[in-house]
């Protein structure tokens, strides 16, 4: 294994948030190497990018032993990898219920409302900002329902989504909710996941993982 991880990674990347959190929590090191997102720049899509990532999303992870796409791929292999400080329950129905919650994140939300969804709606389809809105605000709110009834049954007071240590659940949800107020969604009706986030947030782990804009 190379001695310093390369997480190929995006300031306001929620999925590439999940990963710096998940690697903070574990501890290990690693050399964040930006990709430019922003409208113009778009070095996802670059031939550079696309030859190590072929999908031209961001993150990328690449310990040397392993080079992979997909967070949550990324959330797997380092829990395999580096199982010192583990990010899943220890047993199979605790697994199996993070697990569920990630995926309801990581494949029911966040691909609606993804950058290259962002430009096709605005840009192809021609929604104006409230529609774009609107859209947007949907799918969290449709998602976070089921969500907040997940934490408020398996929370063990209120920290974390699941039992009473951070999960992979907390590295997805902390950067949904990110997201969601970046654009203004509403989150009162969900106070299980508020008072989750803003518990997480008070941890080094989750505020070195803070999206910051270098440029600032
Ligand atoms: N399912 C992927 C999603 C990755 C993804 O969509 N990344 C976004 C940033 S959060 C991206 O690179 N967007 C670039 C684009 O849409 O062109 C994962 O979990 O890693």
């Amino acid at each position: 294994m190379s001695a310093s991880p390369k997480l190929y990674d995006y300031w306001r990347s929620s999925a590439a948030y999940r990963v710096r959190i998940a690697l903070n929590l574990k501890g290990i090191d690693y050399e964040s190497v930006p990709v430019s997102l922003k409208p113009g720049d778009d070095e996802q899509l670059s031939e550079a990018y696309r030859e190590l990532n072929p999908q031209g999303l961001v993150p990328f992870y690449d310990d040397g032993v392993v080079a992979t796409s997909q967070s949550i791929a990324i959330l797997e292999y380092l829990e395999e990898a580096h199982s010192d400080v583990p990010l899943l329950p220890d047993d199979e129905r605790g697994t199996a219920a993070v697990r569920s919650f990630c995926l309801g994140i990581a494949c029911d939300i966040h691909p609606l409302n993804n950058l290259r969804v962002i430009k096709y709606l605005k840009g192809t389809l021609g929604l104006d900002d409230d529609q774009f809105g609107a859209w947007y605000a949907h799918w969290i709110l449709e998602g976070f329902r089921s969500a907040e009834a997940f934490a408020a049954e398996h929370s063990s007071d209120g920290r974390f989504v699941y039992g009473d240590s951070p999960t992979h659940a907390d590295c997805c949800l902390v950067p949904q909710a990110y997201n969601a107020r970046r654009f203004d969604v509403p989150l009162d009706d969900f106070p299980t996941l508020v008072g989750i986030v803003d518990a997480c947030n008070e941890l080094a782990a989750f505020k070195d993982a803070y999206p910051v804009d270098p440029d600032a």
